[in-house]
């Protein structure tokens, strides 16, 4: 079968983790350089066993520690605060917000090669750092975009999908249909169906990952082309990287926008495990779903508004202010009147607000450095940039939200709107292509360690009233 791969040998690690006592050293002992494997199948395969060990012995000897304890506000307020799940891609911190794989986002951007020297990380290294851990070299990169490239062809029956449906459908649909139909090729259905072992479980799993990952963009290129473009497809580039050519296949080859494309991935692949993207793959994963299953469930929690969508939601919001005031140039009073008047009809501001941090998030910061650098007097970056004055103290006033600052999504769309992709209600699928970047790996981990199916235990209310009764009266 096709994810057999007994060419590639097993070198010497560096390191066990095995012979160092405490965890905390263990943890940082895994963001080492990379062996030098340039194959990344390799370099994985090599660190599988030891991680497996870890997991095994954190179970036997610590098994029983208690991580804090269930109350009824985190029942009914969305498990918020629950440590629930295991994840290792990235962790969230409520004041400093993302690290990948202990990196900052400064961090990454210094360490993370580039396109060019001095460029944005280029996304084939984040997917690289968030499987293994560890910190790429240029040539380890430069491989894996070329494996991808490899991997990108995508079935005529993937586009006839997506063809069946009319082309008002949203994108998030059409691009979700389309993904769907690439379940066809799973290796590890096939696997599964010819009784694989657990042990191997991690291999097909890896395939399909790395198949997926290669071939959405050309799936979301054909959505962009097909709704808005007048059906006019544009080929992949064979001569470009994964972010260049996802750009380029939607019709973008502004170098600048290039760039952006690789920063736009690199920021949205990860944001730890709880977020509904992200543990919706992880839950639909748990019963052996294979990626593709797995990956359209999280594009599906994507599309919610509170979630992914808010993209698309906050360029509509900052459109209809827009044309209600009759130009861009608005002053600080007119926002103010705005703001209210959406919280007044029920609304919240999109792009506002975060169900972990409680600062302003970093993925936000760094997009706005790329936008001061390359987009300082664009009408619509000033407007936003207003609005993160404005906004915070409305929200703060409300004396409800945890979370009055900008999230990520308060940013992302005037960059691609000046880069003239503008059609808002295409901007969670560019977050959707990027997701993928933390969602496959996190599921090629979950099958390797042996993650069991996910069914945590829920409560009748009437069985809640009586705990909580029960726990105050004694
Ligand atoms: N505008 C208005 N009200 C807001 C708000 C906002 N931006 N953010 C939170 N609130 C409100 C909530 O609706 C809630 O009101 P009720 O008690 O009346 O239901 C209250 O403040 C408390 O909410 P919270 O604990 O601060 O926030 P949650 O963890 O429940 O929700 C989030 C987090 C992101 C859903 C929320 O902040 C929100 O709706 N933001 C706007 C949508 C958005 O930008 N989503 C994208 C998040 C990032 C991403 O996932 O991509």
């Amino acid at each position: 079968m096709a994810f057999f791969r007994s060419v590639y040998a097993l070198s010497k690690l560096p390191f066990r983790v095995g012979q160092h006592s405490n965890i905390a050293n263990s943890i940082r002992l895994l963001q080492t350089e990379s062996s030098g494997n340039n194959d990344l199948y390799s370099e994985l395969k090599e660190l599988i066993p030891e991680q497996q060990e870890r997991v095994k012995k954190l179970k036997k000897d610590y098994g029983h520690v208690e991580l804090g304890k269930t109350t009824v506000d985190m029942v009914l307020g969305g498990m918020r605060g629950m440590t629930a799940s295991l994840w290792l891609g990235s962790s969230v911190d409520p004041e400093e917000g993302v690290r990948f794989r202990g990196m900052s986002i400064p961090e990454c951007q210094k360490a993370l090669p580039a396109a060019a020297p001095g460029g944005e990380p280029l996304p084939e290294a984040m997917l690289w750092l968030l499987l293994t851990g560890k910190t790429p070299s240029k040539a380890q990169v430069d491989s894996l975009s070329q494996e991808l490239r490899s991997r990108a062809a995508v079935p005529d029956y993937a586009f006839k999908a997506i063809d069946a449906l009319p082309v008002e459908a949203h994108a998030m649909t059409q691009f979700a249909t389309g993904v769907m139909a690439l379940q066809v090729q799973s290796e590890f259905q096939k696997a599964y169906e010819s009784g694989i072992a657990k042990s191997k479980y991690w291999e097909p799993t890896y395939e399909d990952c790395m198949n997926l990952i290669a071939r959405v963009p050309a799936v979301a290129a054909y959505v962009y082309r097909r709704k808005y473009k007048d059906g006019n497809f544009i080929p992949m580039d064979d001569s470009l990287d994964y972010g260049a050519n996802y750009s380029h296949m939607l019709g973008f080859d502004d170098p600048k926008m290039l760039e952006f494309m690789r920063l736009y991935i690199t920021m949205h692949s990860d944001h730890e495990g709880g977020n509904v993207s992200a543990h919706a793959a992880h839950l639909v994963g748990s019963p052996l779903s294979d990626p593709y299953l797995t990956f359209v469930a999280a594009l599906n929690g994507l599309a919610g508004p509170l979630h992914g969508l808010a993209n698309q939601e906050v360029l509509r919001w900052i459109r209809h202010v827009v044309q209600e005031v009759g130009t861009p140039h608005i002053s600080t009073e007119q926002l103010k009147d705005y703001v209210h008047k959406t919280l007044n009809s029920g609304q919240v501001i999109p792009g506002y607000g975060h169900g972990v941090l409680r600062k302003t998030d970093p993925r936000y910061t760094c997009l706005r450095e790329f936008a001061l650098k390359h987009l300082p007097d664009d009408p619509l970056f000033l407007l936003v940039s207003k609005l993160k004055e404005v906004v915070p103290p409305i929200l703060t006033q409300l004396g409800k939200v945890k979370n009055p600052w900008p999230n990520v999504d308060a940013d992302s769309g005037i960059l691609f709107n000046y880069f003239g992709l503008t059609e808002e209600s295409y901007y969670t699928v560019l977050f959707g292509v990027s997701r993928n970047f933390g969602i496959g790996p996190q599921l090629i981990w979950d099958r390797a360690l042996g993650m069991p199916l996910e069914r945590p235990k829920s409560v009748t209310l009437e069985k809640l009233q009586e705990l909580s009764a029960k726990a105050t009266s004694s």
